[in-house]
């Protein structure tokens, strides 16, 4: 096992980290800005390096500062969380070259997963069901024509190097296609310097459903079910949830079994997760893969017990799957998460500031992730995620009940947080009953004003 590790990220996921190392016996550095001086990672790990001024991209995001650092401080591997360098091929290579383990795939892998249209074409070569579209990049917009009257309108076309929403279009008929190709083509290549499009059939008020892998550098993988994400505002995560209502046991182990297959012949390693749409007939299709740990995996880790972070770090230090996990996997209850965000609750912009009073909830069955605390200060630059709160509990009538009480004796004061919006969420009677799609955010603050 490792001894010493660093931590390529902050707020939360930093502390979530640490809490793994420390229970691993392994010694953490910390790498901070200027902006986190004060910050709960600086205080709880074995070390702290300050690695420049706020700006990300004077420090979390310069590679030679954060590779600098390691050496510094002689470590053996870094974790990089999610976000920031997470999946930086580029970042994954120099850490190799360096001869500094970092957490997470090959490059080669990270890279292949990071364009969309390669990831897809693997998955598909591998066995994954994928949704009907472009066999490869489309051109122009004469071929995504030809495309678009073979696969039916309406059609999407995403932008390659994208991911997370970017530079996508919904095309609905031939007359709007040029003018939106041409958009996306635009935008994409603005936004990434890279314009490559495909296309894909457009699902209909679809599901995010995305399961959670782990697989070790021995070919050995294991799927950890799935999890709930349609409950988004804009392309962020606001609530998910494990299991979904509408994946079955059946469904579960079927595309669990297929991606344990798929990954091990891409000689995928770490933990992973795979995004799907669930279209109207309850069918899954994989639409893109994710290579790192992620914000809202503590769901999964509450129905299963698993540590997925301990489980990251005995893995790239070469573990073997069945020394990683205390036995089969097992699904217990339900667990749902609240993203509480430091945000303005009409405008959904970032809220810095100071944190005048704060009060985490606690109680059975309830797990806060945050790295905030009263007095502590929001800087202004970074992501506005403060806290998750996580519950687990029997089913998801108990899991929702759970919720609604911790999110009411939640109390953050001094800056604008997402706990108001949740509270009306697990009030909605469509959320209780498990009725929605990814559209259900949209339908709500127009049924409840901005909240
Ligand atoms: C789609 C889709 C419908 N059909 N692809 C948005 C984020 C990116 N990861 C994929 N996205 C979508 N891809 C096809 N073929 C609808 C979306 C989509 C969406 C997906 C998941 C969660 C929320 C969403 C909101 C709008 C659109």
């Amino acid at each position: 096992m490792f001894k010493k590790i660093l931590i390529a990220n902050r707020g939360e996921i930093a502390l979530r980290v640490i809490c793994a190392c420390k229970e691993l016996g392994i010694r953490t550095v910390a790498i901070y800005s200027e902006a986190d001086r004060n910050s709960l990672p600086v205080r709880f790990a074995d070390e702290a390096i300050c690695i420049g001024p706020p700006q990300l991209a004077h420090s979390y995001l310069n590679i030679p500062g954060v590779i600098s650092a390691a050496e510094i401080a002689n470590v053996e591997a870094i974790h990089p969380g999610y976000g920031l360098l997470a999946e930086n091929a580029n970042f994954a290579e120099v850490c190799e070259m360096s001869g500094i383990k970092f957490i997470g795939p090959r490059p080669e892998v990270t890279r292949l997963m990071g364009e969309k249209e390669k990831a897809r074409s693997a998955m598909k070569k591998a066995g994954v069901p994928i949704l009907p579209g472009s066999d490869g990049i489309v051109a122009s917009d004469g071929e995504a024509l030809e495309w678009a009257k073979q696969v039916g309108f309406p059609v999407i076309v995403k932008a390659s190097a994208g991911g997370g929403g970017r530079g996508m279009r919904i095309v609905r008929n031939e007359e709007e296609l040029p003018g939106l190709f041409k958009a996306a083509q635009a935008e994409a290549a603005g936004a990434f310097g890279n314009g490559d499009l495909y296309m894909e059939k457009y699902v209909e008020h679809p599901r995010h459903i995305e399961f959670q892998v782990l697989a070790d550098e021995h070919g050995s993988v294991v799927s950890l079910g799935e999890r709930e994400c349609s409950i988004q505002r804009r392309h962020q995560k606001l609530l998910e949830e494990s299991p979904s209502t509408q994946v079955t046991p059946e469904l579960r182990d079927q595309i669990g079994a297929v991606l344990c297959k798929s990954l091990a012949a891409i000689g995928y390693w770490n933990a992973g997760t795979i995004e799907f749409l669930m279209d109207q007939d309850r069918k899954l299709h994989f639409i893109e893969m994710n290579t790192r740990i992620q914000v809202e995996h503590p769901v999964t880790e509450m129905v299963t017990d698993v540590d997925l972070v301990k489980s990251q770090i005995m893995i790239a230090a070469g573990a073997k799957m069945e020394d990683v996990l205390h036995g089969p996997i097992v699904h217990r209850g339900h667990s749902i998460e609240c993203r509480i965000n430091a945000e303005h609750p009409e405008k959904f912009t970032p809220s810095a500031g100071k944190i005048t009073a704060f009060h985490p909830p606690g109680g059975t069955g309830v797990r806060v992730d945050t790295a905030a605390y009263a007095e502590g200060v929001i800087p202004p630059y970074y992501d506005s995620l403060i806290a998750k709160l996580i519950v687990r509990a029997k089913d998801r009538d108990e899991a929702c009940s759970r919720m609604a009480r911790a999110l009411e004796m939640f109390i953050v004061e001094g800056v604008y947080t997402t706990i108001p919006l949740h509270r009306k969420i697990l009030a909605d009677p469509d959320f209780r009953a498990g009725k929605f799609d990814t559209g259900f955010i949209e339908r709500f603050l127009a049924k409840n004003g901005k909240v």
